[in-house]
């Protein structure tokens, strides 16, 4: 017999790899429950993401009604509240998913009219209740733990570890996150008058742009043996190159390999260098370990630093620290031939 989905909350800012990520776990369900998602105001405009995350979600849940007669959950899908106004990202990332929203596989009428009216709210959590802390209830109400995705900042599991503690945390089957860079560079290319020194810095962009809210999470005693980390030490391996973006036209008929396939298509001219140097599939590589755990071979109980020092260059670092008292699970030996093809299995769900 199947065993039963697993219980999974995404925590996600809007990216285009965020959004894939979603698509992916949608088109799982036999494997994945999804009980809810939040989006924040990070690598997006909350707006945009929200919409992309409901539209894309009703689709889905509308059309494997329809086409397979596979019925996934309506689940609450929030904003969070709470913003970090250190280090933002750039306005040309944070405008991707406002394309999203207008892609023709979004817009589909009997798939997306009315989508807002197919979310749930949170139980005990009304219209003021800040996203934040409906994700927070989410956990402390769930009967069983619940496996928590992170592919942003870590603001929102720093602010329910620092509001709820224990409680929540004993919720949290386990945390896997995108983020940092171990034994890697950093992917936070800077340069302009409003920057210490030009030139690469150490960190990665998830960390940077929150690294105390980082830092509690990752160094957290409460989730000790619970964090599995998606640095770019394995996102690496896993580009968003032409060939793999074209792969999806093989599979055109379906509405998710045409929201993957266009999607993708925003960003491979990265490819050709410049500022950001190349797009991975940074956030659904993280989500594809939810899926499958065989995708993924890790590094055991790294001790890791969080570098928070705001004046020094190598803020948001994510070092090896051999004095630490407790270490993460580090994903280091990938199987990438198997994840595309996950992708493109997804790509054929509806
Ligand atoms: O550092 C990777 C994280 C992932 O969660 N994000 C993008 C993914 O969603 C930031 C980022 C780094 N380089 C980028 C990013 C780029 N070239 N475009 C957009 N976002
Ligand atoms: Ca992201």
């Amino acid at each position: 017999t199947q065993p039963r989905p697993v219980p999974v909350v995404l925590d996600h800012d809007g990216g285009v790899d965020d959004l894939v990520a979603l698509a992916l776990l949608l088109a799982n369900p036999s494997k994945v429950e999804l009980v809810g998602v939040i989006v924040l105001d990070a690598d997006c405009y909350v707006n945009d993401a929200y919409r992309v995350s409901g539209k894309l979600t009703s689709t889905v849940r509308r059309a494997a009604a329809a086409k397979r007669g596979v019925h996934i959950k309506p689940f609450p899908i929030l904003k969070s509240t709470l913003s970090h106004g250190g280090h933002p990202f750039p306005h040309e990332w944070r405008v991707d998913a406002k394309k999203m929203d207008d892609l023709p596989s979004l817009n589909v009428p009997k798939w997306t009219t009315g989508w807002e009216a197919d979310i749930p709210t949170v139980p005990n959590t009304d219209a003021n209740t800040p996203g934040e802390e409906a994700f927070a209830q989410l956990f402390l109400q769930s009967p069983e733990p619940i496996s928590l995705c992170v592919t942003g900042p870590l603001t929102n599991v720093a602010y329910c570890l620092k509001t709820h503690g224990a409680a929540f945390a004993d919720k949290v089957k386990e945390v896997v996150i995108m983020g940092g860079a171990v034994d890697v560079e950093g992917n936070v290319f800077l340069e302009g008058p409003d920057v210490k020194e030009p030139g690469m810095l150490a960190a990665e962009w998830n960390i940077y742009w929150d690294a105390v809210s980082a830092k509690a999470v990752i160094e957290s005693p409460l989730l000790k043996g619970k964090v599995r980390l998606f640095s770019l030490d394995a996102t690496n391996h896993v580009p968003v190159t032409s060939a793999v973006c074209q792969e999806f036209g093989k599979y055109n008929d379906s509405l998710i390999a045409q929201f993957i396939g266009s999607s993708w298509a925003m960003c491979t001219h990265l490819e050709l260098g410049g500022y950001g140097k190349g797009y991975y599939a940074w956030d659904v590589l993280t989500a594809a370990h939810v899926v499958d755990s065989g995708l993924v071979e890790f590094e055991p109980n790294v001790p890791i630093t969080v570098e928070i020092d705001p004046t020094k260059r190598s803020e948001g670092q994510t070092r090896r620290d051999l004095t630490g008292a407790h270490g993460v699970d580090v994903a280091m030996k990938i199987d990438a031939e198997r994840f595309y093809m996950m992708t493109y299995e997804a790509a054929q769900f509806v």
